[in-house]
């Protein structure tokens, strides 16, 4: 284990302040402090990121086009296990740590759960000591920083780099690797072999920055290495002769400079939504191109036979945006390594694996022929190919028509993204049960029945290093008090605590902890949006991007239902709430901003309104993003996870709340099946259509949303409410939003699950005022978030996917 003497850190931290600023400590800024202090922690940590490079097992190479890693310093400091001697030292020399931690820049290189998950991926692959590293893109501008001006969301660039530069990256120009748009291919005979002369293509630099991926209490480093965008300059020793030739002039370089560095600009603000613009395609075979031509290069300084590529990597593809590995491979097989196709194919479906996120029809990438044809020429004959033969294998086996059409990668004169992935790897899997049986019996259900031995499912999971040890220390601390800190490396663990669910005092000391964080939670709003909250009402959290499936809308229209009974009747019954949305919506997805709008708009009205602001309140935090959900999470007393059953595939932030403690109000959607299978029916509040009711309504055209509208007095209520003036300030969103409920017959489910939810909320109002029955709820649903580590979910890639079939399997067995 690495380790530091305070007086060691102090000599390191002044002689680094000097050669990096030639300034003393006093005069530094706090963003110069903490670079100082991120450049002692990476010195510290130099030579076991070099070991652990030197590689003796097979390696995992986690492929994603978004990491949402978050804030690095605290987490780093925690897995190292040098928090301490590092505060004190700081102390010393008259720096608060805080403020450092503070100082950091979040970097927004991701929309929400994809991204999030890929995060915690890489905290528990380097904490199981797998050598697991990450590939993706490094943009200028992640995620945009979301405002609100008069209720609506504007997008504001992010400019992560502001401070110049982001203090845990190492740029490593030597590792530089060419990626080839465009050209065209020629097939010129060389022996008795076709060989493939790529002419005339654009080459683009991919210049990585790689990202160290610190182990919990081990010595293991991984590296995340995101691939930026630049012209190539001729002095990197790659062979460029075929290169598209540039006349030299003025304009031409601009173009070119242009072209190149567009390429990672900036993040695509689209969660689970399918844009299939050409900027896109371009970003997806930038970091593939770039990722696989740096394994096979590693590969091939260890001199051993390709052939054997399988023994010693795996390649995961998350999702289908890095799709482009699979016939990239085959490129480097087949054209630099000269092997057969049958070869080529064998090492390659071996070799890759691939995750499906979503369901959502719109989220499905299909790629139009000319599109990839002019951009990879060379890539696109492979995927024909891989389709001629495919084609082939489906006519030898099916008659069905349809079926095969449905199954084939090239289709009305689209690629298929999901279908190469399905075709090009050996695993497959979902990331839930209910997600991977959906999968199974229904999304891919052809597939399924052609090769079950494909599919699985791995339920996803959660960082708890960081979501609960690092973000809420003082439960931390009390579980550690009270079952002793195994659990910290075996979250199963956490069961222990069940024994003290009838102890009065371990509830009560629960319930001041939760308390302690909704004070500072409380502080927070206060500062930082001038609206003032009980600490004593139900903090009630929905946080996740804005997407009509997850039905925020559902929540705020209940919320203007409550208001409606209380100012009907001012003595209802009603423990005070506070309301807390965190959520972006996609720059051009229309209805999701007008909901946002809505939101706002209620909040301006209830929260002014002296008749009912002690009872309600309402909190649109603005720029969700993972530092704000670190100071949520552990306040929240309920995990608001409302979405239409069947459509979300599994949700996380369910499980970030769950392990903090609060109550999950749920419909058995995504891992709420599971959340609720562990804690059991007492421990979580249900409510909805099944996810058989609601296959059934679509498959038969839906209900009535009509009829429900005019039969029902509160629903009608509100739902006027969207277009009759009672909501000051709205425009046309109202409307917008009536219409989707209405006209379009509430693709969501909205209005008939209503009633349900509102009962169910009823019911978390009287289970509320008896405080022990509530907390003994909360220390249930914490003993029994063990199974939602990302460490169990890790190791079950790695049994049953990554090292399936290897010596070092043993090694995974156990966890
Ligand atoms: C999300 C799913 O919507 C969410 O349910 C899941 O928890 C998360 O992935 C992690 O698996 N999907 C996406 O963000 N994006 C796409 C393209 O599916």
């Amino acid at each position: 284990m690495v380790t530091i003497s305070k007086k060691k850190f102090k000599q390191s931290f002044e002689t680094k302040m000097y050669s990096l600023y030639a300034q003393p400590i006093k005069d530094a800024t706090n963003e110069q402090l903490l670079s100082v202090l991120c450049c002692v922690i990476k010195d510290i940590i130099a030579k076991r990121w070099i070991e652990t490079n030197i590689d003796k097992e097979k390696e995992v190479y986690y492929f994603c086009i978004e990491f949402l890693l978050g804030r690095q310093l605290k987490s780093n400091l925690l897995n190292l296990d040098i928090e301490d001697s590092i505060r004190d030292g700081l102390k010393e020399l008259g720096i608060e740590l805080d403020d450092l931690i503070n100082a950091e820049t979040d970097p927004a290189l991701g929309n929400g759960g994809l991204g999030r998950l890929a995060a915690c991926f890489l905290d528990s692959m380097a904490s199981l000591k797998i050598n697991g590293h990450g590939y993706g893109i490094r943009y200028q501008n992640g995620l945009f920083e979301q405002k609100f001006v008069n209720g609506y969301q504007v997008e504001v660039p992010d400019n992560w780099l502001s401070q110049g530069a982001y203090f845990w990256e190492t740029v490593r120009p030597n590792k530089a690797i060419v990626v080839k748009f465009e050209g065209e291919i020629e097939l010129v005979k060389d022996n008795d072999r076709l060989k493939v002369k790529h002419k005339n293509y654009i080459p683009v630099m991919a210049m990585p920055y790689d990202i160290p991926i610190i182990g919990y209490h081990n010595d293991t480093i991984n590296t995340l290495r995101l691939w930026k965008s630049e012209i190539q300059s001729r002095d990197f020793g790659q062979n460029t002769s075929n290169a598209k030739n540039y006349s030299g002039s003025y304009e031409d370089a601009l173009a070119y400079k242009y072209y190149a560095e567009e390429i990672s600009q900036v993040l695509y603000p689209n969660d689970s939504n399918y844009a299939g613009r050409l900027l896109r395609l371009k970003q997806e075979y930038f970091f593939t191109s770039a990722g696989i031509q740096d394994i096979i290069r590693k590969y091939r300084r260890t001199k051993q036979d390709i052939k054997s590529l399988q023994n010693k990597v795996a390649i995961h593809i998350n999702d289908t945006h890095p799709t482009l590995c699979i016939p990239e491979l085959m490129r480097i097989l087949l054209d630099e390594e000269g092997l057969s196709w049958e070869e080529a194919w064998k090492i390659t479906t071996n070799t890759i694996s691939y995750t499906n996120h979503t369901i959502m029809a719109e989220a499905m990438e299909k790629w139009p022929i000319d599109m990839i044809k002019t951009l990879l020429p060379r890539i696109y004959m492979i995927i024909e190919e891989i389709n001629r033969r495919y084609n082939l294998y489906l006519d030898d086996k099916y008659n069905d028509e349809n079926k095969k059409q449905h199954m084939r990668i090239i289709n009305w004169d689209n690629v298929n993204m999901a279908n190469l992935c399905i075709v090009g790897s050996h695993s497959i899997n979902g990331v839930a049960a209910l997600h991977t049986k959906l999968l199974k019996k229904e999304v891919l259900r052809d597939f399924y029945e052609d090769k079950p031995e494909k599919f699985n499912n791995k339920t996803n999971g959660i960082a708890h290093r960081r979501w609960l040890m690092s973000s809420n220390p003082e439960l931390s601390d009390l579980i550690t008090d009270l079952i002793g800190d195994k659990w910290k490396k075996d979250t199963t663990r956490l069961k222990d605590l069940e024994k003290y669910k009838l102890n009065t005092s371990v509830l009560n000391r629960l319930d001041e902890i939760k308390h302690h964080n909704k004070e500072h939670l409380a502080d927070f709003i206060n500062n930082t949006y001038n609206v003032q909250v009980n600490p004593n009402s139900i903090f009630d959290v929905q946080i996740k991007r804005l997407h009509a499936y997850k039905r925020q809308l559902l929540n705020i229209l209940n919320i203007l239902d409550l208001y409606h009974e209380l100012l009907e009747n001012p003595n209802f019954d009603m423990q005070p709430r506070t309301f807390i949305f965190g959520a972006k919506a996609a720059p051009g997805y229309y209805l999701a901003k007008c909901i946002i709008k809505f939101i706002n708009s209620v909040a301006d009205k209830i929260n002014n309104d002296p008749r009912v602001n002690e009872k309600i309140k309402i909190i649109f935090v603005e720029n969700y993003g993972v530092s704000l959900a670190e100071k949520i999470i552990p306040a929240a007393n309920i995990g608001e996870q409302i979405s239409t059953t069947t459509k979300e595939a599994s949700g996380t932030s369910n499980m970030k709340l769950m392990m903090n403690g609060a109550i999950t109000l749920a419909t058995l959607d995504g891992a709420n099946v599971e959340i609720f299978e562990q804690v059991g029916e007492d421990n979580i509040i249900l409510f909805g259509l099944s996810a058989q009711q609601v296959l059934d309504y679509n498959k038969y055209g839906g209900y009535s949303a009509l009829d429900l509208y005019q039969s029902n007095r509160r629903i009608k209520r509100v739902v006027d409410d969207l277009i009759n003036g009672f909501i000051p300030n709205m425009d046309s969103e109202g409307r917008e939003i009536y219409n989707s409920l209405i006209t379009y017959n509430d693709e969501y489910f909205v209005l008939r699950d209503m009633e349900n939810y509102s009962e169910a909320q009823a019911k978390i109002n009287k289970l509320y005022q008896r405080k022990e029955q509530w907390n003994r709820m909360s220390l249930m649903n914490i003993a029994n978030s063990g199974i939602f580590s990302t460490d169990r979910t890790i190791s079950e890639y790695a049994k049953d996917i990554w090292f399936k079939g290897c010596e070092i399997n043993e090694k995974y067995i156990k966890l």
